[in-house]
């Protein structure tokens, strides 16, 4: 999680665009990417940070979805840097001809010259990935590269994108070994945080594992006091991917069902597709797709091709069957994607990326090669694994009755929102402007804190929602019960722009939503429910940059009319400190005593009259203080709710709010640091 995002700016690239007259420049120097990294690689926080390292990473799977490399190693650095190793058959270093130069640094320099080698079937023309791996050595204070390859080892160093020499051959390499490795460090005046995270980059190297069953790939930490080490190679694939998000719902089926093949597209190129899914005993859809690699958090058509051709041969298969009566309910696409858990991995040769965050396929072709190839597999299946089948047609049965159950609870609610007047909740207590880009609404834990924001806030842009209580937990709820709850239909309700399928963030009422709660145990429970909530029924507000949580401070300390605030400990004692080495230099000049206060309840006196307080929670804070230290915009920190890894997030949901007991502490204890900064 992070503080501030930058927009995501799609990428350039030569596989379907026409070089512009900037890219003209980038083509000399790398000039450009350096001038706008955004434009390559996203943003420059710490999630663009780890994009140069998938970056690397993804041309040594490229080179093992062409056959030649089993391993991938990446390795944490002490000095800050980062290496990426693969047995590959190695850049070639021979002299280019077009370019009179060793081909290794035109890869290296020259923005985007892996489209010069044919071998790049899958490259990708959106998104944030297969920019190339010049983006990075552009990027990079100093990168450093050795190639093995016919019994040598070359070597190259570059400073910000330029050779700081020529190749040169620095031994040899033992007979047969070849592979790429790439060490980099960040540039500083470009990432101002360049603290890597091993927890960050595991994840996508376990997904790439899942994705790529061939391919073993290993993260090893060697920063000092962080010795950490983990190795990710996942033979059964998708299936494998599927058992492990749903590692806490227990599945209703003996294995998983598994759906595989290609087929070509209008040019004859291939595209091929693989598909995984079972259902657990809960009620959330979960369904990953995945194009060449590429999470596609927008779904698109592959997606529409899954769903189509599950809801259409689950339903041939009950008819056939006689599991579902003539007359009887009617089950719909929902009902058959109720507890789905579900992996597609498809990999076009030329993908189109649409959608606000260029993550939705759109290839039209794609619908249907995947209909073609997942329906008759699965109508096989179900005819194979009859037990299966069954239960899996009897849930969806059960999950239609349950809708038409929330129908007329919804029915019934909307009624009475036509008595109550409808519109927004009472308790809202709403900004006088209207402009979503401008306004900001906090959802305040407990009706005494709702109170001081409301008197603290400024009332022209700022919209208090307090909450009574714990709201209910959306991970182990139906939709019905969901929806029958006061707290958070008035959620959705503020909000305004619906939820689940039907969500339209064209309609968000407001451009900031923050989450207040109190810095304890409840609080902290209350924000996690809140979160959940987000990510099962509103994940756009996430995904856009909607969502954000306050940062109420945890300290007070005073000295005489002198207040400060501190939000953590190490900023608590660096304000004692401070306080105390002016009052040295005071107490030279003007010999002045210093009157005592009136000590809070609570409140740590330490020598000096300095008057520590803790807040306990946010109803403490009068509405000055709560505006001075949480609420204005110019003075606040607020943290941006990110999701890093859908796959992993998903799993960290069920895990934290889900009803086994035993993984949830085991998942806590491990990822104590993890789970307290929200870091979804
Ligand atoms: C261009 C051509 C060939 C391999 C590669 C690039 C290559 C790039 C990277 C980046 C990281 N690891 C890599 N491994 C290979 C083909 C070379 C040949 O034909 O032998």
């Amino acid at each position: 999680m992070k503080e501030n995002k930058i927009k995501q700016v799609n990428v350039k690239n030569s596989a379907n665009s026409n070089y512009t007259a900037e890219d003209i420049t980038v083509l000399k120097g790398l000039e450009a990417v350096r001038r706008r990294p955004a434009m390559y690689i996203g943003d420059v926080s710490t999630r663009g940070l780890h994009h140069l390292v998938y970056e690397v990473v993804d041309n040594s799977i490229d080179e093992a979805l062409a056959g030649f490399c089993k391993n991938i190693h990446v390795y944490i650095n002490n000095d800050g840097s980062v290496t990426i190793e693969d047995d590959g058959r190695g850049i070639p270093t021979d002299i280019h001809a077009g370019e009179k130069r060793s081909a290794l640094e035109v890869v290296m320099t020259v923005l985007h010259a892996g489209g010069k080698f044919d071998k790049h079937s899958y490259k990708v023309s959106g998104g944030l990935h297969g920019v190339g791996v010049s983006v990075v050595n552009a990027l990079s204070e100093q990168l450093e590269v050795e190639v093995k390859r016919e019994g040598k080892v070359y070597y190259q160093k570059y400073r910000k994108g330029d050779p700081a020499a020529q190749v040169k051959v620095i031994g040899k390499a033992d007979s047969g070994k070849t592979g790429t490795k790439t060490t980099f460090i960040p540039d500083g005046s470009i990432f101002k945080n360049r603290t890597f995270k091993f927890e960050t980059i595991a994840e996508r190297l376990r997904e790439l594992a899942f994705l790529n069953p061939e391919v073993t790939l290993a993260i090893k930490d060697e920063r000092k006091n962080q010795k950490q080490e983990e190795k990710f190679h996942f033979k059964g694939g998708i299936m494998e991917f599927v058992k492990y998000i749903d590692s806490t719902r227990p599945s209703i089926m003996k294995k998983v069902m598994y759906a595989k093949g290609e087929a070509k597209d209008e040019n004859s190129r291939t595209v091929e597709v693989e598909i995984a899914f079972q259902y657990n005993d809960q009620y959330n859809e979960n369904i990953f797709s995945y194009v060449n690699n590429i999470n596609t958090h927008e779904g698109g058509t592959h997606m529409v091709g899954f769903r189509t051709a599950l809801t259409r041969t689950l339903n041939n298969y009950a008819y056939k069957n006689g599991l579902v009566k003539e007359g009887g309910v009617q089950l719909t696409g929902d009902d058959f994607r109720e507890g789905l858990t579900a992996v597609i991995s498809v990999k076009v040769p030329e993908p189109q990326f649409e959608g606000q965050t260029k993550t939705k396929l759109g290839n039209s072709e794609v619908k249907s090669i995947v209909e073609s190839i997942f329906g008759p597999q699965l109508f096989d299946w179900l005819e194979e694994n009859s037990p299966d089948a069954k239960r899996i047609i009897e849930k969806c049965l059960r999950a239609a009755e349950a809708r038409e159950a929330a129908r007329k609870a919804r029915d019934l609610t909307r009624r009475k929102n036509a008595f109550d007047g409808g519109g927004l909740p009472g308790k809202l207590a709403d900004c006088s402007i209207n402009d979503p880009e401008h306004c900001e609404v906090y959802i305040v834990e407990g009706d005494s804190a709702g109170g001081s924001a409301k008197q603290g806030r400024d009332r022209r842009f700022q919209a208090i929602l307090p909450l009574k209580g714990k709201i209910l937990n959306v991970e182990k709820a139906r939709l019905h019960k969901i929806l029958e709850n006061d707290e958070i239909r008035a959620i959705f309700t503020v909000i305004g722009a619906g939820m689940g399928e039907t969500f339209d963030a064209s309609k968000i009422r407001y451009g900031k939503i923050i989450i207040m709660c109190d810095a304890d145990v409840d609080g902290s429970h209350i924000r996690t429910l809140l979160l959940t909530l987000f990510f099962r029924y509103m994940k756009e507000i996430i995904e856009l940059g909607h969502l954000y949580i306050a940062q109420p401070p945890l300290y007070k300390i005073k000295k005489g009319k002198q207040e400060f605030y501190a939000y953590d400990e190490e900023e608590r004692d660096e304000i004692i400190k401070r306080i105390k080495s002016e009052k040295k230099g005071k107490a030279e000049k003007e010999e002045k005593p210093e009157k005592s206060e009136a000590v809070e309840e609570g409140a740590v006196v330490k020598e000096g009259g300095i008057t520590i307080s803790r807040f306990k929670g946010l109803g403490e804070m009068n509405p000055e203080q709560l505006w001075a230290t949480t609420m204005n915009p110019d003075t606040r920190t607020v943290l941006q709710v990110s999701i890093e890894n859908a796959a992993d997030a998903d799993r960290t949901f069920s895990i934290l709010m889900g009803d086994e007991v035993e993984p949830r502490r085991e998942f806590i204890e491990k990822n104590a640091k993890y789970v307290r900064n929200l870091d979804v």
